[in-house]
């Protein structure tokens, strides 16, 4: 590391016991924008409301169709590819709910310091492309290979060290059929927006966000397993320093509430008025698929069953909505979900730290005020 860019380019830290939220966290919060929560009410995340993590600058792509997309190393015919060109293989649409590693990071304690989401770091949209598995069939990919590595046109330093946006994919779930990996040039029908990868992007259903490489330029197959920073430096869940740790992969699964009531502005407090309230949300899950969802509307005492809307071939990679009805009574309430999936595993309730703040999908508890109130414009002048 070069003593000028490690002026600029510091080791990663957890925040001290009574650390705030920094500027330099704060920097990166106005760039990385996470879902509304009360948009979890489309079933599609509408345009601008998808959450967006971007580690270095997003590139300026003014004319997509000069973009090229490369497909080389252990392949016996290397492609170089047009948009066009990649419109002429079949395109398959799938919808696919994206999550951030690092969602629910700032509220874990020690907290790590790096992008600060509480939960918000989700979103879910139709991405149409290429399926990976037929353009790296078309270059004739060696069964031999061992991973396929994607490198993205943004360029930065992390921790010391300069890069491209790179991570790789194992062969097999590269050229998987379930899931099916995309080379995706559309989302929700429209070209993909600057943030999102203009003009392609892959789309890897129910990994992390971190494997969904934007701004494609590069798909290069390789015999040898890749360690590049993004692979064997970051995302990986260790306790220690020097614990090499597993590399984060599949979203673990999570129920969220649409928050319920209205909020206030500072403390984002909800209030209720007593009676019958409707709960809503979402639950999804990256590994084996979500089987139930349980509410508890008195901090834990007891959990009740949602009414989950059923698994389709539709929804196998996406969020699912949830509904319970409650009733709401007088005095401070403190309101969760949380997602069982097929293999028996409930979301837990306390936190499962590691240094990078990865995965943490710990039942998130939303404080709601029940009380009669009379709205301002409601109140007769005097
Ligand atoms: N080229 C590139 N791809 C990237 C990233 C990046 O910084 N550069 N960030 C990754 C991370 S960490 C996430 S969570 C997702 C976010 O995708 P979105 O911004 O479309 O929601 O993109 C992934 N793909
Ligand atoms: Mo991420």
């Amino acid at each position: 590391m070069g003593p000028r860019t490690a002026d600029v380019s510091a080791p990663a830290r957890l925040a001290g016991p009574e650390e705030g939220i920094g500027a330099d966290e704060l920097a990166l919060a106005t760039r990385n924008h996470g879902l509304p929560l009360e948009a979890m009410r489309y079933d599609v995340t509408p345009p601008g409301l998808h959450y967006v993590l971007t580690h270095y600058d997003i590139p300026y792509v003014p004319q997509a169709g000069a973009w090229r997309l490369t497909v080389d190393g252990r392949v016996s015919r290397p492609l170089d590819l047009s948009l066009a060109d990649l419109l002429s293989f079949p395109q398959v649409t799938t919808r696919v709910t994206l999550e951030c590693a690092g969602n629910g990071r700032a509220l874990l304690t020690p907290r790590p310091v790096s992008q600060p989401w509480l939960v918000e770091a989700v979103g879910t949209a139709d991405w149409t492309g290429v399926p990976l598995r037929l353009l790296l069939e078309e270059a004739g990919a060696a069964p031999d290979a061992v991973d396929v590595v994607f490198t993205g046109a943004d360029h930065g330093v992390e921790r010391g060290v300069e890069q491209d946006y790179r991570r790789a994919l194992p062969l097999a779930v590269a050229t998987g059929g379930d899931p099916e990996v995309l080379v995706a040039t559309t989302m929700n029908g429209a070209p993909l927006p600057p943030q999102h990868g203009r003009p392609l992007r892959l789309i890897v259903p129910g990994w992390y966000g971190m494997a969904h490489v934007k701004w494609l330029r590069s798909v290069t197959v390789s015999d040898t397993s890749f360690d590049g920073f993004q692979q064997t430096v970051a995302y990986r869940l260790r306790q220690t320093v020097d614990d090499p740790g597993e590399p984060v992969t599949r979203i673990a699964p999570r129920a969220l509430l649409v928050p319920p009531g209205f909020p206030d502005f500072m403390s984002r407090a909800r209030m209720v008025r007593p009676g019958p309230v409707t709960l809503e949300g979402r639950a999804w899950s990256g590994q084996a698929p979500v089987t139930g969802v349980q509410v508890s509307t008195d901090g834990g005492v007891s959990w009740e069953p949602a009414d989950l809307e059923p698994a389709t071939p539709r929804n196998r990679w996406a969020w699912r909505s949830w509904r319970a009805a409650w009733l709401a009574t007088p005095g401070d309430r403190d309101l969760a979900a949380r997602a069982v999936d097929a293999d028996g595993r409930v979301q837990p309730l306390g936190q499962r730290w590691n240094r990078g703040g990865f995965a943490n999908n710990a039942v998130r508890w939303v404080r709601v005020v029940c009380a009669d109130t009379v709205a301002d414009g409601a109140r007769p002048r005097s």
